[in-house]
């Protein structure tokens, strides 16, 4: 019996095999969640910081990061509140690309992801490395919404997307694990799907 795309929510007796355990597709829509109120980002105030345990702690402007060779993730994002949301294209620059020019030293074990607002989130440093991570300012094309992080947020798409920090400031290079604030409030300090 064919199944009606749309109706196979929660439950559904055919699940995508491309759903991690408990995901469910939302399909076209794209849930906004987030605890503080949107914050209006002009860009030509916008600034994205690497500190911390760098040879170079260095700020980049929206003109300056724009310039930099840039990188493209397309797939998947999963929420820890059960949505997973396909064939998305999202275009920025690699966190490679930006620790390659701060220098991280060998003893950044850990970084702390800080958002304009104050939101922050933990991570150990492998998982913004090697293509795993990036700071996008486009979806599908277009920019990237006010209330999705624009005009940027840092995009983690194998982890769960309490870690992608929207309206992204910068991070913080340490040595030590430092909570962020879901991590505080009782998450999962990793978030893998
Ligand atoms: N600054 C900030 N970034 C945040 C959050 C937040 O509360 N504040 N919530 C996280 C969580 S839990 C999720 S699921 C995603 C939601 O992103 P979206 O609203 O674009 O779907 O943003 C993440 N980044
Ligand atoms: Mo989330």
């Amino acid at each position: 019996m064919p199944i009606t795309r749309g109706f196979t929510r929660r439950g559904a007796s055919e699940p995508d095999p491309r759903l991690p355990p408990r995901q469910y597709d939302t399909g076209a829509t794209w849930p906004v969640l987030h605890t503080e109120a949107t914050p209006r980002i002009q860009t030509n105030t916008w600034t994205f910081t690497i500190d911390g345990l760098v040879a170079t702690p260095t700020t980049w402007n929206w003109s300056e990061i724009r310039a930099l060779p840039g990188s493209r993730y397309q797939g998947a994002i999963h929420c820890v509140t059960t949505w997973s949301k396909f064939g998305m294209t999202f275009d920025g620059v690699s966190v490679d690309t930006l620790l390659e020019l701060a220098g991280p030293l060998d003893n950044a074990a850990f970084v702390l992801a800080r958002s304009h607002t104050g939101y922050t989130t933990n991570l150990p440093i492998e998982d913004v490395t090697d293509g795993k991570a990036w700071v996008v300012w486009k979806v599908n094309g277009a920019p990237l919404e006010e209330i999705h992080g624009g005009p940027a947020r840092l995009l983690v798409p194998h982890l769960y997307f309490w870690k992608s920090a929207k309206w992204v400031s910068g991070l913080t290079l340490l040595a030590e694990d430092q909570s962020g604030f879901w991590e505080r409030n009782g998450y999962h300090d990793r978030g893998d799907p």
